[in-house]
């Protein structure tokens, strides 16, 4: 009986007639809890912005600013606005165009570093470049062109903006953290909500000039920036920005040699907080930490100097295999002169390294092999699990095993005989990294099996996980290469069951 009823009928003082208790059905729509018999997440898992930021790969870092003129790698704060001078226009349009040319996805230009000269009209200090030595400077805006030009090409784009101010009378205390550090990064923000990493450094080494008085001011990095706010803050306007290093969203790589580790998991644990750093990361991290690797490409600094030298499109190659190829992100330095312009034989490398990488890892001779696998999943309502899923081309279907199947084996077979040199994986980490353990082996006739760089640690895949097939990294383009029929994937551990987004081979 309908509570609604019983009251009327009470109310009325007479019962006029039975009532009868009411039974009222309800059509209730059974749904299956997992009708696609998804894979349950391994925790913790990344940020959709993470994801994002993840696949940018391989991406440049511009370290231009006030240091290009005077020399220097870490300014005191004390330079006279009137030595930004450049000789010319600078023209973020010309470096993201040579770092295209490279292969990379993106770039993050430094606009503000520990001098604290910012390259663009700020509001929160007299210490930029409207102030600057000529009309080259006076009319610099980086963050405005930077951007457009990335729209333009279709790449990435950030900025670096120094959270230690040597210049500012403030550093130190609260009001330099609301009023100018808070302020410069929503100024930022600004320039573009599309940005996809903001940058802030470690580092503080205390002495500077401080407005005028040079001294030392040691600040508590774990709270002084209060990052949670920064984070709310800039996210509000750029939800995909992962705010790097202090911001608590990408880690650090622990080196500046470009090389992570061969086991690298993307969950961390905080080190010195908040932010974190390492080579390998932690299997059982509390935290979606991943790495970020930052390489110099020129001898002699971040910045520009005359005489520098240039690494190697080889060289770089190798760098390439040993952080994109390893599970982290690579942000390659390439250092505007006082022209604000990529020197030539900077262009010129990048170049031969953006052939490089065409000429090795640009034709997937997986997407024509037939996919196998040792178990598979059982397919849900509208998606199902198979090896063909790592070599359709398609980045959002994987080849997973059943719930507590941790070992399973993938192969690709060819109709004919390919010449094969380099493996990449790579797991669908939406759910949680999970693979701890595999081995590659190629087959010339398809019965025989021989295991293929076995000197290296084949132990976490990650995002991406690029295996030379000969062992080396340093020399790992043999002109012969291997002439196969077949490879085959053995996951020999997982944390849960192993989710391979794709399987490519060079
Ligand atoms: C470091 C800074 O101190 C360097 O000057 C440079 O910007 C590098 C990328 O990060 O920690």
């Amino acid at each position: 009986m309908k509570i609604k009823n019983l009251l009327i009928t009470l109310s009325a003082g007479v019962i006029l007639q039975p009532v009868y208790a009411q039974t009222e059905f309800q059509m209730v729509q059974q749904t299956l809890p997992n009708p696609d018999n998804e894979p349950s997440e391994v925790f913790p898992v990344p940020h959709p912005r993470q994801l994002k930021w993840q696949e940018t790969e391989f991406y440049a870092f511009f370290h231009y600013g006030m240091n290009t003129y005077t020399g220097l790698e870490w300014g005191n704060g004390d330079e006279a606005e009137s030595r930004f001078a450049p000789t010319a226009a600078p023209n973020p349009r010309q470096w993201l165009e040579a770092a295209k040319a490279a292969g990379m996805r993106g770039g993050i230009a430094v606009v503000k570093h520990h001098d604290g000269f910012c390259l663009w009209p700020t509001e929160t200090t007299t210490h930029n470049c409207t102030n600057g030595g000529n009309d080259f400077a006076r009319n610099t805006n980086i963050p405005r062109d930077f951007a457009a030009a990335a729209r333009e090409l279709d790449m990435k784009y950030g900025f670096y903006v120094s959270p230690w101010d040597r210049n500012s009378a403030e550093y130190g205390k609260d009001t330099y953290v609301k009023n100018v550090f808070m302020k410069q990064c929503e100024e930022l923000a600004k320039y573009g909500s599309d940005q996809f990493e903001m940058w802030f450094d470690g580092a503080n080494g205390g002495s500077g000039y401080y407005g005028g008085s040079y001294g030392t001011r040691e600040i508590d990095r774990a709270t002084y920036y209060d990052v949670p706010n920064l984070r709310d803050y800039v996210h509000q306007i750029c939800e995909d920005c992962v705010m790097w290093g202090v911001g608590g969203e990408a880690r650090w790589i622990g080196n500046e040699e470009g090389w992570a580790g061969q086991t690298n998991w993307s969950p961390e644990n905080r080190g010195i907080a908040p932010e974190s750093n390492g080579m390998y990361g932690a299997e059982n991290g509390w935290f979606w930490l991943p790495g970020e690797s930052d390489a110099k490409s020129t001898s002699g600094g971040w910045f520009w100097h005359s005489g520098q030298t240039y690494t190697s499109a080889e060289r770089l190659f190798q760098m390439y295999l040993e952080t994109v190829g390893r599970n982290s992100t690579l942000i390659l330095n390439i250092p505007p002169d006082k022209a604000g312009v990529l020197p030539d034989q900077s262009v010129q490398v990048l170049k031969d390294l953006g052939t490089l990488l065409t000429d090795r890892l640009g034709t997937d001779l997986a997407l024509k092999a037939t996919a196998s696998a040792s178990a598979t999943r059982s397919a849900g309502q509208s998606r199902n699990y198979n090896a063909s899923n790592v070599n359709d081309g398609d980045k959002d279907t994987y080849w997973a095993t059943d719930d507590f199947t941790t070992t399973a084996t993938i192969t690709l077979t060819w109709d004919e005989p390919q010449v094969v040199r380099y493996v990449a994986l790579m797991e669908h980490i939406a759910k949680g990294q999970r693979v701890k353990g595999f081995t590659i082996e190629t087959s010339a006739d398809g019965s025989t099996w021989t295991r293929m760089a076995s000197n290296m640690e084949t132990t976490t895949i990650g995002y991406k996980r690029i295996i030379p097939l000969n062992g080396s990294t340093s020399s790992s383009y043999t002109s012969s290469g291997y002439t196969v029929k077949a490879i085959r994937i053995n996951i020999t551990d997982s944390r849960a069951c192993p989710l391979l987004s794709t399987v490519s081979v060079y």
